[in-house]
């Protein structure tokens, strides 16, 4: 109410004061870049209904992060082998800690798996590969990172520019500060590193206190990642990958392109290569995990799905394998 009050009195007090604010005249460092803060604004300020005011003041804000820039081009997943990257997270910590926290919101859990379909085992293993169970949820002001991305990444900047828009708008309506969120390099926030706009789309607040709150409540966290994986098209009840073993002679042809990636193959490909036949039924994948180790896998749709979080074929295997883990409840000692 009172939030509402002082923006009222500022939209007033910038309705009379008739002078449009300029936006780079205190930050020079952004002046450079004036074309697109000018865009970035006029879609926040006639497609949103954000305050002008509002939207000035945020983006006069930015401030750049070249470390940022260095962390995107040194993401693991652009780097290590499949072993390596495994190493990192299905880790005894990670796993001992993932069956600790599983039994601890076990009654909450259970509740979403209820109402959507999503195991819970799996929501857990989310939250174990990106925030270590939502310990570590970023140390960057968003605001910062986003708008580093969005001015300057060197291929991405129209996603970030978007995820710049949504950010803001998101303290927009939900009277967030925008100096108090911090989140990773790229801007992902909350326990699940949601970007801006799955935030803004498919963020439940399923507590109905009025907001959605990725940072600290669990139904809020937990009912955002099963909508989010119901909505990219999770199928209930289905598995995420196999075990298969593919006729020695047929080994080497499946990496002729390589590995590190995930690719459709067809049924009757399929029957001709591996060794046991029987097949489920819907939309299979070769995963490729290791040329060198003649390590693979077989997806199915909800492999993709996992996917649709992070594209990495890396990433997807340890979330599908630590809730493996998670499920088995198995501690290692
Ligand atoms: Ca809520």
């Amino acid at each position: 109410m009172i939030q509402n009050l002082l923006k009222n009195f500022i939209l007033l007090f910038f309705i009379f004061s008739l002078a449009e604010p300029v936006l780079s005249n205190n930050n020079p460092v952004l002046a450079k870049y004036s074309k697109e803060i000018k865009e970035i604004k006029s879609i926040l300020i006639n497609k949103y209904n954000v305050d002008h005011k509002y939207a000035s003041e945020v983006l006069n804000s930015i401030k750049f992060r070249q470390k940022t820039l260095d962390s995107m081009s040194n993401a693991v997943e652009r780097k290590a082998t499949w072993e390596r990257y495994r190493s990192i997270f299905i880790t005894k910590s990670r796993v001992n800690a993932g069956i600790k926290y599983h039994k601890k919101n076990h009654k909450i859990l259970k509740e979403i798996e209820n109402k959507y379909g999503i195991p819970s085992e799996v929501i857990v293993a989310f939250l174990g590969v990106e925030t270590n169970y939502g310990k570590g949820t970023g140390k960057v002001k968003v605001l910062d990172s986003l708008g580093t991305l969005a001015l300057k990444h060197p291929r991405r900047s129209k996603f970030f520019k978007a995820q710049l828009i949504y950010f803001i708008l998101l303290t927009y309506d939900n009277n967030l500060n925008y100096q108090n969120l911090y989140g990773s390099y790229a801007g992902a926030m909350g326990a699940p590193q949601f970007m801006p706009e799955s935030y803004i789309k498919l963020g439940v607040d399923y507590n109905e206190d009025g907001k959605v709150d990725l940072w600290n409540d669990k139904y809020d966290i937990y009912a955002s990642i099963a909508n989010y994986l119901i909505r990219k098209g999770w199928q209930k009840s289905r598995n995420i990958y196999s075990n298969i073993k593919i006729k020695g002679s047929y080994e080497d042809e499946i990496f002729k392109n390589g590995d590190v990636k995930t690719v459709p193959i067809t049924d009757s490909k399929l029957k001709k290569i591996i060794i046991k036949k029987e097949l489920e039924t819907g939309k299979k994948y070769l995963i490729l995990l290791s040329k060198k180790n003649k390590k693979y896998k077989l997806g199915y749709k909800n492999f993709k799905v996992i996917m649709s979080y992070n594209p990495s074929t890396f990433y997807a295997m340890v979330v599908s394998q630590l809730s493996e883990r998670i499920a088995e409840e198995n501690e290692i000692f």
